[in-house]
Parts: structure tokens; sequence; C-alpha cells
């Protein structure tokens, strides 16, 4: 079992191309997803930390690659979201195209967290991404968020649903969370524990 306390998670910097990344000394785990999907949150939410990464209503809020340092364990990226439409065309490509050139950067990433609203259809951009990881050998994490907007049960069919939807590699493993409601969040930092301590 591994142990990481994630209550020790500081912000490190925020990177606006690849370029300014940090150097990686530490495994790095990567959350990806549309814009407004609760990527944020859910830093703050593992951290146990509201004020730590900033969240918004509106769509678009993260723009750059926001770095946290947990524990002196590991890293977590936070992307810039996928998918707004509101921003500018120039600026919505440039937000994807550091999305997109971060898997194909050349750095090193341990893990990735694909986080899908767990009441929305997935997008192209969610088809395109979870085609892409399945391409690779990245492992990744499935994350549903947002599950305090509907009853347990109607959860489990969701995802079932979306499981249906989606081809999820057979090696990863899915979470249901609520950051709101700290639900499924104690699962998932365990999760994240054990796998990044079945690396070395
Ligand atoms: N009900 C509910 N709302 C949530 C949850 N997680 C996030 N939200 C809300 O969803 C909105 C977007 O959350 P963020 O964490 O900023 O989303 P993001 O994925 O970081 O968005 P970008 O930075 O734009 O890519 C905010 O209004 C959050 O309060 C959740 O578990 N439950
Ligand atoms: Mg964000």
């Amino acid at each position: 079992m591994g142990n990481i306390n994630f209550r020790k998670t500081t912000f490190l910097k925020a990177a606006a191309t690849i370029k300014q990344c940090p150097s990686q000394e530490l495994p790095e785990i990567v959350l990806c997803g549309r814009s407004n999907v609760g990527k944020s949150s859910l830093v703050n939410a593992l951290a146990d930390n509201s004020k730590l990464a900033r969240t918004s209503s509106s769509p678009g809020k993260t723009r750059q690659v926001v770095y946290f340092e947990v524990d002196k364990s590991l890293l977590i990226a936070d992307l810039p979201g996928y998918g707004y439409a509101k921003v500018s065309r120039e600026k919505s490509e440039a937000f994807s195209s550091l999305c997109d050139d971060y898997f194909t950067s050349g750095r090193k990433i341990s893990l990735a967290l694909i986080l899908l609203d767990i009441r929305r259809e997935p997008s192209d951009k969610d088809i395109m991404m979870l085609d892409y990881l399945n391409s690779t050998d990245i492992p990744y994490f499935i994350v549903f968020t947002k599950c305090d907007k509907m009853s347990r049960s109607q959860c489990l069919t969701r995802q079932r649903q979306l499981a249906d939807m989606f081809r999820f590699s057979p090696d990863a493993q899915v979470y249901a969370v609520s950051s709101d409601k700290k639900l499924g969040i104690t699962e998932l930092a365990d999760g994240i524990a054990d796998f990044i301590g079945s690396l070395s």
C-alpha cells in the first residue's frame, strides 16, 4: 500500500509553454478532461484545501499547466481543459495544443487521470483523448466527476452506460467522485498512492 499524504500538497509553478515545465525528478500524474469537468476542484479535494487550485464556474479557468507537488512524492499537472468554445479560436487552439503537445513532448507521464462528467455525453475530444491514450503505453485511470448530482444507483447505471460508449483499457481503474461532497476522494487518493508505489 503506497503512502502519500495529499494534505501536503503545495503549488509549484504554472507553465504557459512546454519549455517552462519543471524538470522531472518525481513521478508525474496529469489531470485531463474538458473545461469545467472539475480538474482543479479535484486537486483541492485531494489536498483537502479549497484555496490551492483556482476553480471557476465559467469554463476556461486554467489556461496554463499548473503544477502541484504532493508530499515530496509526486507532481500533479493540472492541464488546461479542452473544448471550451467561448474563448477566441486562437486562444482555444493554444490551450488545446498545450494539452495535445503535453503528451507528445517526451515528458514522462506516470499516470493520466481522465476526468469525465458523469452527467454528460462524451465529446469528440474526450473520445480522441481516450483513443490516443489507448494507442500509447501511458497508464490511465477514469475519474467520473460531479457524482453528487445524481443518486448512487443512477451513478452506477450511468457508469455502465459510459463504459459502453467509450473503449476504456481493461487496465484502467475507474473511480466515481464528488469533489464538492468529498465522495470517492479517499479511494482515488489510495489508488494513486498504490499505483505510484508500484512503480518503484
Ligand atoms: N456539483 C459539483 N460541482 C463541481 C464538482 N467539482 C467541480 N464542480 C464545479 O464545476 C465548476 C468547474 O470546476 P473546475 O474545477 O474549475 O473545473 P476545471 O476542469 O478545472 O475547468 P478549467 O480550468 O476551465 O479546465 C466549478 O463551478 C465547480 O464548483 C463536484 O464534484 N460537484
Ligand atoms: Mg481548472
